[in-house]
């Protein structure tokens, strides 16, 4: 395949870049971070979305410095909008992990590293991983990511919804936050909501408080899902309501709009 086979001098010809999409607070609006979502700027093709090159990235293994150059430029970004935001609280810097990244032997260290080395504390990084990719994970998976959750890195269940949701195992895993599928959010957009949508919003928003989870949404595409949403409980929520992944000056536009 021509695309896996141009990965690695892709990386190393500096051809991926970053967007940004804001992640807010349902009650005010104001932003809570931003979550870093890769593009491919190929030669020929144009800007490929993460769909088309991340499957073949996690194949060949070069998912891990890819991953790890993804983690590096987000965090040295969330540590430039935090230097220029001190008085509006820490700016979360949100960022996905796939399967093979979960798996590598210096998850731990490599996030360490990149962390010291920025000054972004850890507090302010949030890791996404999805359901699927802890689906019947023992303990030498869930280890690293303890350890991370345990130095204050929050971990994300991202996609929460869509797969084999098993919420009693909800308790077994070291994270602290649920992403709630874009799936929920389409609910909302009927008029009347979808009342089935709505009993399930509410039961999983209900669960996770109880659980000490905070609940973000994803896809909000309107004002009324927002306060829908909103009304069910939900803490942060992200969507082209507010604004599509961009380049990373709208963030920083967003944070002076905030202040
Ligand atoms: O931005 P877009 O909607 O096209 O993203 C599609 C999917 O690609 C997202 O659900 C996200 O999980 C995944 N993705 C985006 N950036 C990264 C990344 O840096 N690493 C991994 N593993 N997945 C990513
Ligand atoms: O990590 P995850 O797979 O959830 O990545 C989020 C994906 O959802 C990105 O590809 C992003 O472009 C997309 N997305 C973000 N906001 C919206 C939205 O409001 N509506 C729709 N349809 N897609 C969105
Ligand atoms: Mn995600
Ligand atoms: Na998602």
């Amino acid at each position: 395949h021509g695309l896996t086979t141009a990965l690695p001098a892709a990386l190393e010809r500096g051809e991926f870049f970053i967007e940004y999409q804001p992640l807010v607070h349902l009650d005010d609006g104001t932003v809570h971070g931003a979550e870093a979502l890769v593009r491919w700027c190929h030669p020929q093709h144009g800007v490929l979305g993460p769909d088309r090159f991340i499957p073949l990235a996690e194949h060949t293994g070069l998912i891990v410095p890819l991953g790890r150059w993804v983690l590096e430029e987000s965090v040295r970004q969330a540590n430039f909008w935090q230097e220029r935001h001190t008085d509006g609280g820490p700016l979360r810097i949100n960022v996905n992990l796939s399967p093979t990244q979960l798996h590598h032997p210096r998850l731990v260290a490599e996030t360490v590293d990149v962390l010291e080395r920025s000054g972004l504390e850890p507090g302010a990084l949030c890791l996404e991983v999805t359901e699927s990719a802890l689906i019947g994970a023992d303990d030498d998976l869930l280890k690293p990511l303890r350890q991370l959750a345990e130095m204050g890195v929050d971990i994300a269940l991202d996609d929460f919804g869509t797969g084999y949701s098993n919420l009693a195992n909800l308790r077994r895993l070291p994270v602290s936050v649920l992403k709630l599928d874009r799936s929920f959010t389409m609910g909302m957009q009927q008029h009347p909501a979808d009342p089935v949508d709505l009993k399930i919003v509410e039961g999983i928003v209900s669960l996770a408080h109880s659980l000490d989870l905070a609940v973000t949404v994803e896809g909000v595409e309107t004002g009324a899902q927002a306060e829908q949403l909103r009304k069910l409980g939900c803490d942060t929520a992200q969507g082209w309501y507010y604004a599509r992944p961009g380049a990373p000056d709208r963030i920083h536009s967003l944070l002076l709009a905030d202040a």
